[in-house]
């Protein structure tokens, strides 16, 4: 009321309209959810207090049972496996002998990726077919590239060329785990901008290094800024509200990362990672979307540097 009189309202006049408001069912709903909030906020509050007392990225020894995978889960936290797939077949793969093997079928790749604000959002509208040996070319050529860049949504595992890799990879024996693997394929410089999941992932890093930007899914300045999944922020550079674990997986490495946790990934390298969403656990978080569907006009990918 004070307000209103400060503006120049005549003070019985705003007694009254305050008064109206305060009787308003308008306002006895919109407190109710403010306290609604009010206990939401508190709880996330404990959990976090609760959680800062392990690193964002914690590190567990391999090999992992499928009781350990489960307990992981639960605890909901990104956390890294050094060495996890390093006495797998995979590790011995090399660039030639996967060029000599496979270079004379053709795979969907997305390309001309540079040409696209927001590859990553769109990418049906850079998907091509190329031959393998073309395309590696490409990915182990000198220097670094976005341009080009086989991704999960390629599917390209689920096509026979590839499918005798998948005899040589030790996934935790989950039913339905071989159908259910992603790869990613690209040479130095591969940017994934900063996003979330709506499933929990396990990340397995074959070939060549990438680095890792991690934020907590529970960052308030990402889960109010993002559009649909993805935000507009580089972690290069974040704000200071914005807390990030930065660090590199290698040939042989694994990352549980859980559903909602903000990343951002560059490769070092030509590298090739394939990942799982097959946990023995429900992995159905489709409902998970603090950004809203995609409706609405995507965001604009900020590209790190
Ligand atoms: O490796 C990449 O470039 C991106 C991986 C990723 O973001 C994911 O699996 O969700």
């Amino acid at each position: 009321m004070a307000t209103l009189v400060e503006q120049g309202v005549e003070p019985k006049l705003a007694a009254r309209e305050v008064a109206a408001l305060a009787r308003s069912p308008a306002v006895a709903v919109a407190k109710a959810y403010a306290e609604r909030v009010r206990r939401y906020e508190l709880a996330v509050r404990l959990r976090e207090e609760h959680s800062r007392l392990l690193p964002l990225v914690d590190r567990v020894d391999g090999p992992l049972t499928l009781e350990q995978l489960r307990r992981a889960v639960a605890l909901a936290r990104p956390f890294l496996i050094p060495g996890f797939a390093s006495s797998w077949p995979s590790a011995s793969w090399t660039w030639p002998e996967l060029r000599a093997r496979f270079g004379d079928g053709d795979v969907e790749v997305s390309a001309g990726r540079d040409g696209h604000e927001r590859p990553d959002v769109r990418y049906q509208d850079t998907a091509v077919r190329m031959r393998f040996d073309a395309f590696l070319d490409k990915v182990v050529a000198d220097g670094s590239s976005n341009d080009v860049y086989l991704v999960a949504h390629n599917r390209a595992l689920a096509e026979p060329l590839l499918a005798p890799l998948l005899g040589d990879l030790r996934f935790p024996e989950v039913p339905g785990v071989e159908r259910n693997l992603h790869l990613w394929l690209g040479p130095r410089g591969t940017v994934t901008p900063l996003h979330h999941d709506r499933v929990d992932i396990l990340f397995v890093q074959i070939l060549g290094r990438k680095r890792f930007h991690v934020v907590d899914g529970m960052n308030r300045r990402l889960l109010k800024d993002c559009l649909t999944y993805w935000v507009d922020h580089d972690l290069g550079n974040p704000p200071d509200d914005v807390p990030v674990t930065t660090f590199e997986v290698g040939p042989g490495d694994a990352l549980f990362l859980p559903c909602g946790t903000w990343h951002q990934v560059t490769s070092l390298d030509p590298a090739l990672s394939i990942s799982t969403t097959s946990l023995g656990t429900p992995n159905e978080f489709g409902w998970y979307e603090p950004g809203g569907t995609s409706s609405g006009p995507p965001p604009k990918v900020t590209r790190p540097a």
